[in-house]
């Protein structure tokens, strides 16, 4: 892997990215107030806070959680299209530092080869990733609300990054940049 370490590849192809993101997305609920069937309020929580509200009746205020998921998630998504991270691994002491810089979004994981670390993901969830090396493969297992794994190969010209989750398979080539 030395041989790769402080090298940039940026992305360069994309495939089934926004099922992946999909497959791992976290969920947003709001409660909404109504008062005769009109939306008088809205607060939208991240994760399943909210999920036990259920429905709530008081002075002709009804309180509902509704899941807002699609349209939140929709956002994060379509940034997570558009933009075309470069990343950058190096090392120090034994220890790992993996970049992913975006003009939307930078992220950062650093680790040690097979110990666990807490990980905030670029769209925002917080998991705990165990990274492994296999020859020339960086081997990320996250677990979090969504359990999923990133394998990276890297190659002098390339490096493929594979993501999986729930059956759901993405493939990003990102290509050196000279
Ligand atoms: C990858 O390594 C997956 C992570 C890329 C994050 C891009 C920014 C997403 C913003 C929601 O290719």
């Amino acid at each position: 892997m030395e041989a790769f370490l402080g090298k940039k590849y940026k992305l360069a192809a994309s495939e089934n990215f926004d099922e992946y993101m999909k497959a791992v997305g976290i969920p947003y609920y709001g409660i909404c107030a109504f008062s005769n069937f009109v939306r008088v309020g809205v607060t939208i929580s991240r994760g399943n806070v909210c999920a036990a509200l259920g429905g709530l009746k008081t002075n002709g205020i009804s309180l509902r959680v509704v899941d807002y998921s699609s349209c939140v998630g929709l956002m994060t998504r379509k940034m997570g299209n558009t933009v075309s991270p470069v990343i950058e691994l190096t090392e120090n002491g034994g220890e790992y530092t993996l970049k992913t810089t975006s003009t939307f979004k930078n992220s950062v994981l650093t680790f040690k080869i097979g110990e666990e670390c807490e990980e905030e993901t670029a769209d925002g969830r917080k998991v705990k990733s165990t990274c492994t090396i296999d020859g020339n493969k960086l081997i990320q297992v996250q677990k979090g609300d969504k359990d999923s794994t990133i394998i990276r190969e890297f190659t002098p010209e390339q490096v493929t990054t594979t993501l999986t989750a729930d059956g759901v398979v993405s493939t990003r080539i990102y290509k050196l940049e000279k």
